[in-house]
This record gives C-alpha cells, structure tokens and sequence, in this order.
C-alpha cells in the first residue's frame, strides 16, 4: 500500500499500529500537517462514514476511528505552523445540543489557536441557555458552532434564537458536514442580531475570523 492508503487506514480500521511512524514519514518528506488531515485522513474518515452508512461498522467501530483520527491529529498538532502570538481575539467553541461530534471543532480550536486567536472550547452537547451563561461570563468577540448531524443544523437555529433572545449579537460563525452556505444564510442569518458566517472547513474559519479581527 501507498504511505496515503496506509493513512487512511488506521483511521477506517481504527488501529494506531504504525501510524506514528507512517505520519513521521509524511512529514519528513514535505507533506504538510494540515494536507494530511484533509487528504489521507478525511479520506479515511469519509470511508469509515460511507460503511457505517451501509451498515457495516457500528457505532463502537466508529468510536476507534475516531480515537485513531485524534491520536494522528494529536501527532501532527506541534509541527502545524503558528504566528506569533500576539491575541487577536477570543473564540467561544462549542458543539450543539444532542451531538458529540467533536473532531472538527477539535481542529478548528488548533488551527486558531496555532494563529493567535485565544479559545474558549466549552465542549460537546451545549445546551443554549449554557452557551448563553458562558457568553455573558466570557465575552468572546466570536461564538463558533459546530454540528454534524442533520438535526444539528436546526438546533442551531434555535441556539441563534435564545443568543438574540439573551441579546447577543456577537458575530457567529458555524460549521459542520450537515450544514450549507444556504441554509443558513436562509434560516440561521434570519434568527440571529448579529453576523452569522458560514465555514466549509476549518482553514475557511480561520480566514474568516481573520478578517472578523481586523
Ligand atoms: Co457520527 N454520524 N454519529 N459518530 N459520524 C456522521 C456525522 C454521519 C454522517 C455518518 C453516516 O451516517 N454516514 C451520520 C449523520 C447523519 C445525519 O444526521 N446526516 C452520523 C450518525 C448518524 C451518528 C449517530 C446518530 C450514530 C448512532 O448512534 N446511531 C451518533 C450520534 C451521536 C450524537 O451526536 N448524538 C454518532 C456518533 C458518532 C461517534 C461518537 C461514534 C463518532 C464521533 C466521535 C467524536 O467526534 N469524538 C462519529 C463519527 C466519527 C462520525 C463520522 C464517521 C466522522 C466525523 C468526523 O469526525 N469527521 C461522520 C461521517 C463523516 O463525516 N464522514 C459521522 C472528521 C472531521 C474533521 O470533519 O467534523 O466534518 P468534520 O469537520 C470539518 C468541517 O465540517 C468543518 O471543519 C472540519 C474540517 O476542516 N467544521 C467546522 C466542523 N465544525 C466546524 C466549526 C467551525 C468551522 C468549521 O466553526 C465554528
């Protein structure tokens, strides 16, 4: 197998057998962190999904792809390039109420923090009456929300909704593979006072709280 089948994997079987050494291999000939996240291990990811789909993993199978996907993530993290850290603002972190899912909004707390933005991750499953308590105990300048689920995309309409019912109107950026640019230009941006960005992926989050900094 390739060093990129090999990659990927770890990450559908769900083993850390030899991934240390095949990451140390990808790095020492050039590859960038971040390319072999988004190349060979979403690849994996994509495929653990597409079997679980077909009924042909289950749930405890996707839970050690998941710990195999965190354990690469974990690895490559301190060879991820930063800037200096001069803050550029506070980013409050969280995945909706009713999802787990938490390896994107893991990546995206990295990449920011590895460019200079300080970050308040408060976690998984996040209620809106919490998120709005720990807003107002934290003003972050940016409120980032993850959710892969389907039903995610609506709780985030409603988390929107309780933010302007508290009367926050810190900008919002959202992301997560259930969501699209025109959903939520349609149903979030309607809900909400302030700013509702959309992100396809965690490079695209980092661009725009970039551009939300300056
Ligand atoms: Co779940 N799961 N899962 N799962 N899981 C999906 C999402 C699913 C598409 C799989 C499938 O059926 N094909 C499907 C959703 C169906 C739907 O609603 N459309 C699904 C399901 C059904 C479920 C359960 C209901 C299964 C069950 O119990 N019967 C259950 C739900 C639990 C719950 O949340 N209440 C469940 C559970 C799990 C595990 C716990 C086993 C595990 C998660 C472990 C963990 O996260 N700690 C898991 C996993 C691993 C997946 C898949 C296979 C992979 C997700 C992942 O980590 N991708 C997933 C299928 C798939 O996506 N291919 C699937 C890698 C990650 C880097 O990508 O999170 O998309 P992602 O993040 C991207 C972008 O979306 C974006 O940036 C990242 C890349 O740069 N992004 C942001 C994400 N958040 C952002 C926030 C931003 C900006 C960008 O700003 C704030």
């Amino acid at each position: 197998l390739s060093l990129e089948e090999r990659l990927a994997r770890y990450i559908v079987e769900g083993t850390k057998n030899g991934l240390h050494n095949d990451l140390a291999e990808a790095l020492e000939r050039g590859d960038i962190p971040l390319d072999i996240i988004n190349g060979p291990l979403m690849n994996g990811m994509d495929e653990v999904g597409r079997l679980f789909n077909d009924n042909q993993l289950i749930v405890a199978e996707v839970l050690q792809s998941a710990e195999s996907m965190k354990a690469a993530v974990g690895y490559l993290e301190p060879h991820m390039e930063t800037t200096e850290a001069t803050k550029k603002g506070k980013v409050m972190l969280a995945t909706v109420k009713g999802d787990v899912h938490d390896i994107g909004k893991n990546l995206v707390e990295i990449i920011l923090t590895n460019n200079g933005f300080e970050i308040v991750n408060l976690g998984i499953n996040i209620r809106p009456d919490e998120l709005v308590q720990q807003v107002k105990k934290h003003k972050p300048d940016i409120i980032g929300l993850s959710g892969l689920l389907v039903k995610s995309a609506q709780q985030m309409v409603l988390t929107a909704q309780d933010l302007r019912a508290a009367n926050i109107s810190t900008p919002i950026m959202v992301g997560g593979a259930a969501l699209t640019r025109k959903f939520t230009d349609n149903r979030i941006t309607p809900a909400y006072d302030g700013m509702v960005l959309y992100a396809k992926d965690a490079m695209n989050g980092l661009d725009l709280a970039n551009r939300l900094a300056n």
